[in-house]
């Protein structure tokens, strides 16, 4: 077949002719930012989001300004994560010993590398809409301490994708060895508001929800929209994941929706004054005004994993709708 006369393919763009989205690291820090000028920052010490930021520059994030960024202690904003155990380990499971929230949130992990728009399989015409960034921890990188409190095998790879419109955070759990193991998982996301008198929590009504300020009793949510004007300790059980958790102005704008992959558990959270002053990372003190957990997890019961099995989940976070 003459080939000269064959028309030349029409010109798509791919993503190499259109600006990237540009990914840096300087000691600990990862950072990526899209062309249109959304960025978010990751801390290898717990795979910690630090920061996510609009294309305007705005921080939707919580970080205290007391947070230790030297690894001494998790740190105290962002999203840190929360594996194998949520809140104080119980005294007769297998991750007794190991301090509260697990070992994730207090281990350094390493970057495995990140993806762009194309390889993400979205639209090629925008190769600068998305990236995704890859980090992994398994058990040989544990401290001793850590090693021998919890001696299964695992590995965990937590992907963090940024896109103009979210950000994602998603965790894989391995299980390497041979033998099952128990664990809970979440994602402990400090969300930044202006005003915490001023804000509502959406999509709550009627869950039954364990309250850590009343003795872990057990209570049914009557608001449709939560106010919080105390400390505020809840887990909210067997939610949707697929219906958003609405963060929204007391005038009802939505300013965050969170929904899940397997996650079916919603942690609020708001320390109050007294919590707050007695955190020694927690600063300053009335931070508590410009902040809200809404933490997606898997922490009413344990998910068991056997050898060589793998379960995934994770949030997606929508800013400003
Ligand atoms: O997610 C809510 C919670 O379990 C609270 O009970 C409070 O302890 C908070 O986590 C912070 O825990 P941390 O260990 O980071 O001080």
């Amino acid at each position: 077949m003459d080939r000269s006369n064959r028309p030349s393919a029409i010109g798509v763009p791919t993503g190499k002719n259109l600006p990237q989205p540009t990914v840096t690291m300087r000691e600990n820090l990862i950072e990526a930012s899209l062309p249109t000028g959304e960025s978010v920052t990751v801390h290898l010490f717990g795979a910690t989001v630090t920061s996510w930021k609009l294309a305007d520059g705005t921080e939707q994030l919580f970080l205290s300004e007391g947070a230790k960024l030297d690894g001494s202690k998790p740190i105290r904003g962002g999203v840190p994560v929360v594996f194998p155990v949520f809140g104080p380990p119980p005294k007769d499971h297998a991750t007794s010993s190991l301090p509260q929230h697990g070992f994730a949130r207090n281990s350094y992990w390493e970057f495995l590398g990140k993806s762009s728009s194309e390889s993400l399989g979205r639209d090629k015409r925008d190769g600068g809409d998305a990236v995704k960034l890859d980090f992994g921890l398994s058990h040989g990188m544990l401290s001793e301490e850590f090693r021998r409190a919890w001696p299964y095998e695992f590995g965990l790879v937590y992907s963090v994708t940024l896109s103009k419109e979210s950000l994602e955070t998603s965790l894989q759990v391995q299980n390497k060895g041979g033998r099952a193991f128990e664990f809970q998982v979440l994602l402990h996301s400090y969300l930044r508001v202006d005003d915490i008198s001023k804000i509502r929590i959406k999509n709550l009504q009627s869950k039954t929800y364990v309250d850590k300020t009343q003795n872990a009793t057990t209570h049914t949510e009557s608001s449709p929209a939560l106010a919080i004007t105390q400390e505020t300790d809840r887990v909210y059980q067997a939610l949707d994941p697929k219906v958003p958790i609405v963060v929204a102005s007391d005038d009802d704008k939505p300013l965050f929706s969170i929904t899940r992959e397997a996650l079916s558990d919603i942690v609020v959270w708001n320390p109050w004054i007294d919590k707050a002053k007695g955190m020694s990372d927690f600063a300053p003190d009335e931070a508590y005004k410009n902040m809200i957990c809404v933490e997606a997890g898997s922490v009413a019961g344990w998910q068991t994993l056997d050898a060589g099995d793998a379960w995934e989940g994770g949030q997606t976070i929508r800013a400003r709708l």
